[in-house]
């Protein structure tokens, strides 16, 4: 690829304000997303990234998980559409590769990770689904790990990965201490050579773009580091993706409004007290700020 000058851009709010709804408007117009997530032991990973999609303004949100938790979920999450996929033990099985293809043909953008294990058949499930997709793709938690050592299957997709510092030490080899003195570059040459959009979460989160642009964000706080607050971010990037942003815009919009959500979360709970819960509570009020 030819070299592009790098560029730096601190978000704020004026770059990712939302356009209030045309009034003449449907579900179909604000998109379909999946997201395939859970396993037995987290349950609560596959609940907050899609009830996150609900609350960022999803047409219809789908969640596949493993067919036994699919009564638990559905009796916390009433706007989703709870889908049960083939499993073993409590971890879906390779089995379910048609069924999720399936869902994936009547979705606009999809999301995969949260919750899955990185166990048995998963990663091979992972990385089969990744290959046989056109579809804009969220990779996050054990999809992430799905691809340690097998990055080039998502060279020059629709993918936007998602990892914190620990799984950017899997997927790079390098070490944590490494990618933090050297985020800008680490996060830059990981998009030049990958050709896709890179989150690299973290107290600022850094997004890094395919036209080389690196975006630092400007909102959340300490009360985020908090098991839950990333697959709540998962479920708010693909369900912009969904109602039709572009992979940048998706996930430059997607970070700044989940760290906006956190800190109108800590008004209330503080930074101890607050949990992903609140997080994705938030959200509506996050969004709706300035509208
Ligand atoms: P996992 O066990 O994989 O944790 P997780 O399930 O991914 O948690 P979750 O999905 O809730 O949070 P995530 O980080 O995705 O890994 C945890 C282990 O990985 C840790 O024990 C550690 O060893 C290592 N690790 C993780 N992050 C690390 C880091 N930054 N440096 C070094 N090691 C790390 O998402 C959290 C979300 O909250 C992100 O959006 C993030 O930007 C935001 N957030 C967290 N802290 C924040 C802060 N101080 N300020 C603003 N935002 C913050
Ligand atoms: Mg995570």
């Amino acid at each position: 690829a030819a070299e592009v000058r790098p560029s730096y851009h601190y978000v704020v709010s004026q770059d990712v304000a939302l356009k209030s709804r045309n009034p003449d408007t449907h579900k179909g117009d604000y998109g379909k997303v999946l997201i395939v997530a859970g396993s037995r032991s987290m349950t609560g990973a596959a609940f907050m990234a899609a009830k996150s999609a609900v609350k960022t303004g999803s047409g219809l949100v789908r969640l596949a998980v493993p067919l036994s938790i699919q009564p638990v979920i559905q009796s916390a999450l009433y706007e989703a559409i709870i889908y049960g996929l083939n499993e073993e033990g409590g971890v879906i099985s390779y089995k379910s590769l048609s069924q999720i293809f399936e869902l994936i043909e009547q979705s606009d953008a999809v999301a995969i990770g949260p919750g899955l294990t990185h166990e048995g058949e998963v990663s091979k499930l992972i990385e089969d689904v990744i290959r046989n997709t056109e579809k804009p793709l969220v990779l996050d938690a054990d999809a992430l790990n799905a691809l340690v050592g097998r990055l080039e299957v998502v060279k020059g997709k629709r993918v936007i990965l998602t990892p914190h510092y620990g799984e950017m030490a899997r997927l790079t080899g390098l070490k944590v201490e490494d990618i933090k003195n050297n985020i800008f570059e680490v996060a830059r040459s990981f998009v030049r050579r990958y050709e896709v959009t890179l989150v690299l979460k973290g107290a600022r989160t850094v997004i890094a773009t395919r036209d080389g642009s690196i975006y630092i964000n400007s909102t959340g706080n300490a009360g985020m580091a908090t098991g839950g607050s990333g697959d709540v971010l998962t479920g708010m990037i693909v369900s912009l993706l969904g109602q039709g942003f572009e992979e940048e815009k998706a996930a430059v919009y997607g970070v700044f409004y989940h760290g906006k959500a956190g800190d109108v979360a800590k008004k209330s709970k503080g930074e101890y007290g607050m949990t992903a819960v609140d997080i994705l509570e938030s959200i509506p009020e996050a969004l709706s700020e300035g509208l």
